[in-house]
């Protein structure tokens, strides 16, 4: 969840064209993130430099202009130079413009919900977030009830509505641009990195995180004497939308000459301007106020938390920024998994209350429950996703699932009825098989759910409701983190049907502790890595890889294998490991690479029936199997071993082995990770 931007300039006067071009090379650094919409704002009027005044706040500077679009960023670019309003040649001695590249989460990708998000008709605050807001329906309606007036449909714009209502009703003149922000971030749940603006503060921009990253760069032509920014602590303020009490003015400092701030969601927006950064922490609210940077926190009880932020130096290299540590965008969303499975359960599981509620099905879920068969549609890898859950999607909702690959569905022409729910996954929200069905779907007047990644694709405009599940952009062609955000999405679903039934209460609180404890596990999974590359050392020169095991693992045999084929370019077959003797089991040999997925499930003893027949045909198996299994090592050539969780979950951490092999025999292999041959990233076509 995408890019934020924002560039301040102090005391070092800027022409207008070279803020917005400042501005927008930021956006272009940012793009390879994913996004579906861009904006900006910065300062209007015409001929003279504003002055900074923030003695007064009652003084406003010249309006903000905000220039907002649909799609790339290169499209903002022309836009921007169309505005009649713009003198592009006009100085402003001191500045602040704050951009952004939105990946939709609440609201299809438009104009209106693009940001900067505004406070009022006359953008006297702006705001640019990532992330997303999970109380922002409580603050909205209490913000409606005292008569604010919403236009777009995302989470963001309550919060620059909710900093205006702070503004309205403040305590006295004085009060700092900082604070209001402070109070806005004591009312908020959930994901964010904010950058603010407004007229009521000229020359002043404040920035704030929690759970999505934010760094500020610094360049000053006069030296930097201090190496880090000291941290102001105030204490707790009433969480309330009432007036808040009044508390001690912020201390600020004076830099001397000019000096330029830029803030930004990642570093390679940043490095080709400074190398001078600091990373924002959790709660932190930065405040650029006549060009003096200073850190703002809420004191938590007796907490005693460090006195000041370090300035580091960057030392990286575009491309390395891009993906961070890692190698490849692939790689990298592997290691994203312990995140984005949070960001797909995040407001939606009510770890207190004990509750899922997908909003985006609560008004259906009624008509759901009384369906006569759920089928889930879907290719590749979104197919697969529904294999991993269809067995708990029967146990819970006792309706018989269909699970159909949509190009088959369609080949058939299947019977669907008007009691049917269907439901359509899909990472992109484009593939044009799916679309299709769900086409067909919808014409045989069943109820369609969407279950994509992407916000306003077509997909998710056309079903009658779904869920979006927040994974983050997905940029390497093999799927990785949508595929276990999809797990958990259906998971989540499949709760959210028998929440009010009895019988299934055991097992649905086995599997909310577990959904609890899945980020961690998942971490322990990925420290297999080195085990890993060890093992796709042997593995990468053979010319075949059999992928077997059974029950809930299955979808891990077939999910895998399409890893291995799609990067490695090596023949790869998930199989069925009860159907080991009714074919497979011919290829085994001691030559055989085979590959086996064990674990303490209902299916063990029937695994290890499967595992004895590969052995007695000489065969070696590697095998994936829990922490505190004895038996299965005992065959093995080779043995990883996972953390033990709930039965149908377990496919989460079984899958994140397969993608790490097939990531490193990739890279062993020499070849493109992010980029397969012959693959495309959304299929089009049929
Ligand atoms: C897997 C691929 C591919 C993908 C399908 C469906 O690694 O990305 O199998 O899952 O092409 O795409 P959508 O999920 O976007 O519909
Ligand atoms: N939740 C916000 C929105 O949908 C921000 C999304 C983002 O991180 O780009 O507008």
């Amino acid at each position: 969840m995408c890019g934020i931007f924002a560039y301040v300039n102090h005391c070092t006067p800027r022409p207008r064209k070279h803020i917005l071009q400042t501005l927008v090379n930021g956006l272009k650094r940012l793009e390879y993130r994913g996004y579906d919409s861009a904006g900006l704002a910065v300062d209007g009027g015409s001929n003279a430099t504003p002055t900074i005044d923030t003695k007064n706040n009652n003084n406003p500077s010249a309006h903000i202009v905000m220039i907002k679009q649909k799609g790339k960023v290169k499209n903002l670019d022309e836009k921007i130079y169309k505005n009649q309003e713009l003198d592009f040649e006009v100085e402003f001695g001191t500045h602040v413009g704050i951009a952004h590249t939105r990946w939709a989460t609440h609201g299809v990708p438009n104009a209106v919900n693009s940001h900067p998000q505004r406070s009022d008709k006359d953008n006297e605050f702006v705001v640019v977030h990532n992330g997303i807001m999970t109380n922002y329906k409580t603050i909205k309606t209490l913000l409606e009830g005292h008569g604010y007036e919403f236009e777009s449909e995302t989470d963001t714009e309550v919060v620059a509505k909710l900093i205006k209502y702070l503004w309205d009703n403040k305590e006295n003149d004085d009060v700092s641009f900082s604070t209001l922000v402070e109070r806005v971030i004591q009312q908020i749940e959930g994901a964010f990195a904010f950058v603010f603006k407004s007229r009521h503060y000229p020359g002043q921009c404040i920035a704030t995180r929690r759970g999505s990253p934010l760094l500020i760069g610094i360049r000053s032509e006069s030296k930097i004497t201090t190496d880090s920014i000291p941290i102001y602590y105030s204490s707790a303020m009433k969480p309330t939308l009432e007036r808040t009490e009044s508390r001690s003015e912020v201390v600020t400092q004076d830099a001397e000459g000019g000096i330029e701030f830029y803030f930004a969601s990642d570093a390679s927006a940043i490095i080709e301007h400074t190398n001078r950064v600091i990373y924002l922490e959790d709660d932190d609210v930065a405040a650029v106020v006549k060009g003096g940077l200073s850190i703002h926190r809420i004191k938590r009880g007796n907490v005693n938390e460090s006195g000041a932020r370090v300035i580091t130096s960057l030392q990286m290299e575009m491309a390395q920024i891009m993906k961070g540590e890692f190698s490849s965008f692939m790689q990298k969303e592997i290691f994203e998994q312990p995140e984005s499975v949070v960001n797909t359960m995040r407001g939606r599981v009510l770890w207190d209350e004990r509750r899922i509620h997908l909003g985006g099905l609560a008004d259906h879920i009624t008509e759901i429950r009384r369906c006569r068969r759920i089928i889930i549609i879907a290719c590749g890898t979104s197919y697969h996703s529904a294999i991993a859950t269809r067995q708990l999607l029967e146990e819970l909702t006792e309706l018989p699932v269909m699970v159909e690959l949509a190009s088959d569905f369609l080949d058939r022409s299947t019977p669907i009825f008007r009691d049917d729910v269907c439901f359509f996954i899909s990472q992109s929200g484009e593939t044009a098989d799916t679309l299709m069905a769900l086409q067909y779907c919808k014409n045989h007047g069943a109820l369609t759910v969407g279950v994509t990644n992407t916000v306003g694709s077509t997909i998710s405009r056309m079903t009658d409701c779904g869920v979006h599940i927040n994974a983050g952009p997905e940029i390497g062609v093999a799927s990785t983190k949508a595929y276990t955000s999809q797990f958990v999405a259906l998971v989540m679903f499949a709760m959210m049907m028998c929440e009010d039934r009895y019988s299934k209460r055991q097992r649905y609180d086995e599997i909310f502790d577990a959904l609890k404890a899945l980020p961690d596990l998942i971490k322990e999974v990925l420290s297999l890595d080195q085990e890993i590359v060890n093992l796709s050392e042997q593995l990468h020169k053979h010319k075949s890889l059999l992928v077997m095991g059974r029950g809930y693992n299955f979808a891990t045999c077939l999910e895998g294998a399409l890893k291995i084929k799609e990067i490695t370019y090596m023949h790869s077959e998930g199989i069925m490991a009860g159907e080991l003797k009714h074919g497979p089991l011919a290829l085994v040999d001691s030559d055989m690479p085979v590959l086996m997925i064990i674990v303490k499930d209902q299916v063990f003893g029937k695994c290890q029936n499967a595992l004895q027949q590969v052995v007695a045909r000489h065969g070696r198996p590697i095998i994936i199997c829990d922490k505190e299994d004895q038996e299965s090592p005992k065959c093995a050539s080779h043995v990883l071993r996972i953390p033990q969780t709930v039965d149908c979950l377990q496919g989460i951490l079984t899958v994140i082995p397969l993608q790490l092999l097939s990531y490193h025999m990739a890279v062993m292999k020499g070849l493109d990770v992010d980029f397969p041959r012959n693959l495309a990233k959304s299929v089009t076509v049929e």
